[in-house]
């Protein structure tokens, strides 16, 4: 994958989140340098810009969701915009914004994957489960819910998106670094069968040992490797700038030895970069450890490296 063609889309949004701010995100990304890291290990690529969408007006609540038809406008025109980038060869990597944006860029990816027979399998790198509905959400918040509303068949928000956005398995998911789960969410991850490396795996057997049992599971699927990072996985002492801190996440290394073990599969292909809260952040340095974990995934190594990252 080192020789494609990254596209930056910004999506300056924070419609899912109760802390304003992360609609700074895409600017503290540019300003951190994410264009010019990955035109350097690229070689090439392009700034596609902002996504534009409704403001968020006041506070508008309906049915266990906070400011859906915000939503629907602009997670269609991601899915859209994810799904052409993709077909024209460019690997999408979404400046948000909120994590409920990646209703949209995944949905983007799954139809793209759905219309070529290509296995999809995403990455949900994340403190939370984010598997709230709006019948269980304690907030109303959509970002406590992406991974259930894209796994629902019966999605009410897929539906309204419009044609091309279609439920994703919930075997297509694996989360890793969760940490704070809600009560009832707790009950409907386990239901759902939905394959979680909470902190406590981490810590008692290693990233690598986690990441390599993921990863075999994706390199045995093969096909495209969706990764939803958000920022609030790392520990809050080295990303402060997020609206959601959950103590006890990975440190700088564990977290950048996950990215350099998905680099080494040869199968990432999208990347969301979510939550980082600019009006929260001490000197942009949350965006900065976002761009230099990209880095990572778009394969900057330490030294050169033979026969990946299998001993
Ligand atoms: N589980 C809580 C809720 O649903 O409101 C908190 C969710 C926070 C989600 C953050 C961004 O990942
Ligand atoms: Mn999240
Ligand atoms: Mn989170
Ligand atoms: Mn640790």
């Amino acid at each position: 994958m080192a020789k494609t063609i990254p596209a930056l889309i910004g999506m300056p949004t924070d419609l899912g989140a109760s802390r304003r701010g992360c609609s700074m995100g895409p600017e503290a990304l540019r300003v951190a340098g994410i264009h010019t890291v990955l035109q350097r290990l690229c070689g090439r690529g392009v700034d596609m810009g902002d996504i534009k969408g409704p403001k968020v007006a006041g506070e508008v609540y309906s049915n266990g969701y906070r400011h859906f038809d915000t939503a629907v406008a602009w997670f269609r025109t991601l899915s859209e915009r994810v799904y052409e980038t993709l077909s024209a060869g460019q690997c999408p990597v979404v400046l948000g914004g909120d994590h409920s944006i990646a209703i949209g860029s995944v949905s983007g990816v799954a139809r793209y994957c759905r219309e070529r027979d290509i296995p999809l399998t995403i990455l949900w790198l994340d403190a939370h489960a984010d598997f709230n509905t709006p019948a269980t959400s304690p907030s109303g918040n959509l970002h406590g819910m992406p991974v259930a509303l894209l796994t629902d068949p019966d999605s009410e928000m897929l539906r309204t998106m419009g044609p091309g956005n279609a439920a994703v398995a919930v075997d297509s998911f694996q989360l890793i670094g969760v940490r704070s789960i809600d009560r009832i969410e707790k009950q409907a991850v386990l239901t759902a069968g939905l394959e979680i490396y909470d902190m406590r795996r981490i810590d008692e057997t290693g990233m690598r040992a986690v990441m390599d049992e993921v990863l075999d599971k994706v390199k045995a699927r093969g096909g495209h490797l969706h990764v939803s990072f958000d920022i609030d996985f790392l520990d809050p002492l080295i990303a402060p700038g997020t609206g959601t801190q959950v103590k006890g996440g990975p440190d700088y290394r564990e977290a950048q030895l996950c990215m350099e073990m998905i680099y080494d599969t040869g199968l990432f292909g999208s990347l969301d970069l979510v939550e980082i809260n600019p009006a929260l952040d001490i000197r942009n340095q949350t965006a900065e450890i976002a761009v230099e974990m990209t880095a990572s995934l778009f394969g900057e190594q330490i030294l050169a490296r033979h026969g990946g990252s299998k001993r």
